[in-house]
């Protein structure tokens, strides 16, 4: 039995199946926990949604940017919308509400029963312990397991105006940097104040105060191995007690499973989905 924490698909199935036959994934006893972006940009979102949806017990996932926009796109909402989308088959699809219904009710935190592990998208801002981002996360969940998803969704997602936490934030303002932090975070600073315009490799980003949200020396989620994905440009990385798992898949890079048990990575190589330049979106 093994638990696997699988990168941003995007939309690309082929890679995945080829992936979870390497590694033996046997849906009986190991499980696969997908870091979210499970759709767009790639050929075959909708093959991949349903993919994860019917796995059953044997997966679990978080959502990622990418997932709320197509959250987004699903009510109808025009300003996510790009030329680069690949979610109309999704939206098309006769079993689109089923989809989107089961879709919309994933967390945005996983945490395991018997280890210190934990999945999120894209991270955890430096000023939360894990056991506050579990209720952040928990909070938001909520609201996307109510009737107030829709409004939440068409009017409050991202954008970027609210890059500061305190614990006193409240209503749409809140949840909307708790979706920020958990789903589209690269870099914030030591309070968790996010920074959205830089996607590059820290390598390529100085900056006095912000740095990638796992570096910050007085982060007090450092008790926990994080897994997130989100971050191409970082590749494959284990430091700071955190594994990123988004190893460009959908650039022609690998897709890969990192095995938390035993701490090795797996990885299939892809083909180039997309265009090699990213496209901008949040
Ligand atoms: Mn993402």
């Amino acid at each position: 039995m093994a638990t696997y924490v699988i990168g941003d698909l995007q939309g690309c199935l082929d890679p995945l199946i080829e992936l979870l036959a390497q590694i033996q994934f046997d849906p009986a006893h190991d499980q696969a926990w997908f870091v979210g972006d499970i759709v767009n940009r790639g050929p075959q979102s909708l093959e991949c949604l349903r993919y994860v949806k019917n796995m059953g017990d044997a997966a679990k996932t978080v959502l990622g940017n990418h997932d709320f926009h197509l959250l987004a796109s699903y009510l109808g909402v025009e300003k996510y919308r790009a030329k680069s989308d690949t979610l109309d088959p999704i939206l098309e699809a006769d079993d689109a509400d089923e989809l989107i219904d089961w879709f919309r009710q994933q967390p945005l935190m996983i945490q395991d029963a018997l280890h210190p592990w934990v999945m999120v998208h894209a991270g955890i801002p430096p000023q939360w312990t894990i056991s506050e981002a579990a209720v952040y996360a928990q909070e938001l969940q909520d609201v996307m397991c109510s009737p107030r998803w829709e409004a939440f969704i068409r009017d409050h997602l991202f954008g970027s105006k609210t890059r500061t936490w305190h614990p006193t934030l409240t209503g749409w303002e809140r949840y909307r940097y708790i979706v920020n932090a958990f789903a589209r975070m690269r870099y914030c600073d030591a309070k968790g104040k996010l920074e959205f315009k830089t996607k590059s490799h820290p390598q390529h980003f100085n900056h006095p105060e912000y740095l990638p949200w796992f570096a910050h020396p007085n982060r007090r989620n450092k008790d926990h191995q994080i897994f997130f994905g989100h971050w191409s440009t970082l590749g494959a990385m284990d430091a700071y007690q955190v594994h990123a798992t988004d190893t460009g898949c959908l650039w022609g890079g690998e897709l890969t499973a990192y095995c938390a048990d035993t701490q090795i990575r797996h990885s299939v190589r892809c083909p180039c989905y997309a265009d090699p330049k990213p496209a901008s979106s949040s």
